[in-house]
């Protein structure tokens, strides 16, 4: 059988039929092999039968469109790279490589823009205005719902990713997208960050939690009508203690052909691994310009008759989208030297 994977954790993944979930692991030539399974690929499973639990095993991986691995998905058709201007500060550097891996990957990539409520308009235009013009950008307000249709509207109908930072507001804005929408998979099993057991045993825990509810729910047959909400990043409980932070990538089906992928934030990401001159092509405002340099293998830092350079005098190349283009450069040259 093929079905997709819609949520992996702890060496355990759901596999969507097009109808149902099932739980699986993945067969033994696979974990030899070190073979990844990430959510969002196409597998061929099928039911184990010595297994009382009728959970399947995984045989194969059928060959990617394309994956990430920061955050680990594949087959996208989008990724909404996602950040608030405050809380937490955005640091636009980690921003423009998680956009410049969208190009070199090929996935495309929007903008979306949280948290509005915590900045002046004067702020929110200065963070839209980088990336207009380059990227479809949105502002939104998890709190209220605000400027959530202008992020359906460019989402819709396509397998998309939310990704960025820790705290920003991704699961928030799962939660508000997938409203009433059919679950993919079902169950409230999460791991908290303040759980004290070794995360691994806990994910396995919720797993098993998770199993349960997608067996009820085999039995009952009503898939769609048991809800799931993703747990957001605010106090869980009383004590004040642990936040959800997203620990793993999820699929939920958004009713009108929209698969949003939901994914664990990060602080930090490594440059895709290129060569310089290719870090120029991931910047898709510089290709035009780049035409026009002295020179051919123009790297627009300080060649003479460089047109990248002249256009971000005219103020035409945004600053700050020139200032992580310099630092990858300079990443990428620090990874060849090693
Ligand atoms: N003020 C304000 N708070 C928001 C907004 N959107 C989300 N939040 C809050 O920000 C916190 C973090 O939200 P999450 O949705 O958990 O963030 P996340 O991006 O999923 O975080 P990770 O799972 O750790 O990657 C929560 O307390 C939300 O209620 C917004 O538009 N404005
Ligand atoms: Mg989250
Ligand atoms: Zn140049």
């Amino acid at each position: 059988m093929i079905g997709r994977v819609i949520k992996g954790i702890g060496g355990f993944y759901f596999v969507h039929d097009g109808e149902k979930a099932v739980m699986g692991k993945a067969r033994g030539n696979l974990k030899r092999n070190k073979e990844l399974i990430y959510v969002g690929d196409i597998v061929e499973f099928e039911i184990d039968k010595h297994d009382c639990d009728n959970e399947c095993v995984i045989n194969r991986v059928v060959e990617r469109r394309n994956f990430m691995t920061r955050p680990p998905v594949s087959n996208l058709d989008m990724l909404v790279v996602v950040f608030s201007v405050k809380e937490p500060d955005v640091n636009y550097p980690v921003i423009d490589k998680l956009l410049a891996g969208c190009e070199l990957k090929g996935i495309t990539p929007a903008v979306c823009i949280t948290k509005k409520d915590l900045v002046s308009a004067e702020e929110l235009e200065a963070a839209m205005a980088i990336y207009r013009g380059i990227y479809p950008v949105v502002s939104v307000n998890g709190n209220t719902g605000e400027g959530l249709e202008d992020l359906r509207e460019i989402i819709r109908g396509r397998n998309v990713a939310l990704a960025g930072p820790s705290g920003v507001g991704k699961s928030t804005l799962t939660n508000l997208l997938h409203g009433d929408a059919s679950d993919l998979v079902s169950g409230t099993a999460e791991v908290h960050s303040s759980d004290t057991r070794n995360a691994a045993d806990a994910a396995t825990d919720a797993a098993r939690k998770e199993r349960t509810a997608v067996e009820a729910q085999g039995r009952t047959g009503s898939f769609a009508s048991i809800r799931t909400r993703v747990e957001t990043g605010g106090i869980s409980d009383k004590t004040g203690r642990g936040r959800h932070t997203t620990r793993h990538v999820e699929i939920f089906d958004l009713g009108d052909g929209t698969y949003l992928y939901d994914t664990p934030g990060f602080t930090s990401i490594d440059m895709p691994e290129t060569e310089v001159t290719a870090v120029r092509e991931l910047f898709p405002e510089m290709r035009e310009p780049g035409q026009l340099c002295r020179y051919r293998d123009c790297l627009h830092i300080n060649e003479p008759d460089c047109e990248v350079k002249e256009a971000l005098e005219r103020g035409e190349i945004h600053r700050s989208r020139y200032n992580s283009y310099l630092m990858m450069i300079e990443e990428v040259r620090k990874w060849k030297k090693l």
